[in-house]
């Protein structure tokens, strides 16, 4: 269960965002539309959500999950690959002091984003990617199994991060697209696997209870609804156009004591 997560307000230059795509600049006000209702589904979750402001310096502030690791034994700051990101740290780290006893941080020259970290249980796959080196997978896998955490590193080729094409939902549920479908660490998962048409939709979220999926994939939210569960779809096009995803947009706290999404 999640008991809190943390957001950040969109900037006005979003539209400077880092992308791949090839779908035209965000619009400011339609982002901050969709974001509201990101955070409208969140607190219908049932988390209490710290919304930070927006800081402009920042164009890709919005995307919050890349800047910390949260596990309910310690947060773990992380050290942004891209390095125009670097200093989005440091206010999301002055949250996390007050809220966290132990704070750990990632060092450079290891470089690592929160978005290629998944949570599985006790367990954290790390992606490697152009935004997390195996320095910092390896600090983090050690500072993690000091906690009691297991970890293990699994190797992207096209993926901006790791999550970008995996969604854990719970039991044995994990939503897998791409490159990762064939991938042998999660070969032990009963896998729903995105179609290379709806791949952007892979990045889901399952915040107590309900499945937050981007709107528009139907295939995928059929399926997801069809293992039993509650789907609740969000607008993102704003946030696709700067390769954000729904797990980017907020750092969700494990409530104390354990975890399952
Ligand atoms: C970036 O390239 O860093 C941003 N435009 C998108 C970050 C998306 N974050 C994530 O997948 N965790």
């Amino acid at each position: 269960m999640f008991s809190e997560a943390i957001v950040r307000t969109v900037p006005r230059t979003i539209e400077a965002g880092i992308t791949s795509a090839n779908l035209g600049r965000p619009d400011y006000e339609k982002a901050r539309e969709q974001h509201d209702h990101y955070v409208g589904a969140l607190e219908r979750c049932g988390l209490e959500v710290t919304v930070l402001g927006a800081d402009e310096r920042y164009p890709d502030s919005v995307f919050v999950e890349d800047t910390a690791v949260v596990t309910d034994r310690c947060a773990i700051v992380a050290n942004p690959g891209a390095e125009r990101r670097r200093g989005e740290v440091h206010e999301v780290e002055k949250v996390l002091s007050g809220l966290y006893e132990n704070v750990e941080r990632i060092t450079s020259s290891g470089t690592l984003d929160g978005g290629d970290v998944l949570q599985v249980g006790d367990h954290f796959y790390i992606g490697l990617t152009r935004r997390t080196n195996r320095e910092a997978a390896e600090q983090l896998a050690v500072i993690l199994r000091g906690y009691g955490f297991g970890a293990s590193l699994v190797g992207l080729r096209r993926f901006l991060h790791l999550k970008t094409g995996v969604a854990y939902l719970g039991g044995d549920d994990l939503v897998v697209a791409g490159e990762l479908v064939a991938n042998d660490e999660f070969e032990c998962f009963d896998k729903i696997i995105v179609t290379p048409e709806e791949e952007y939709c892979a990045n889901c979220i399952r915040v107590n209870g309900p499945v937050l999926v981007a709107a528009g994939y139907e295939n995928t939210k059929e399926k997801i609804a069809e293992r039993g569960y509650e789907v609740i779809e969000l607008e993102m096009s704003e946030f696709r156009k700067v390769d954000g995803g729904l797990s980017c947009l907020s750092l969700r706290l494990p409530a104390p004591g354990g975890w399952e999404p």
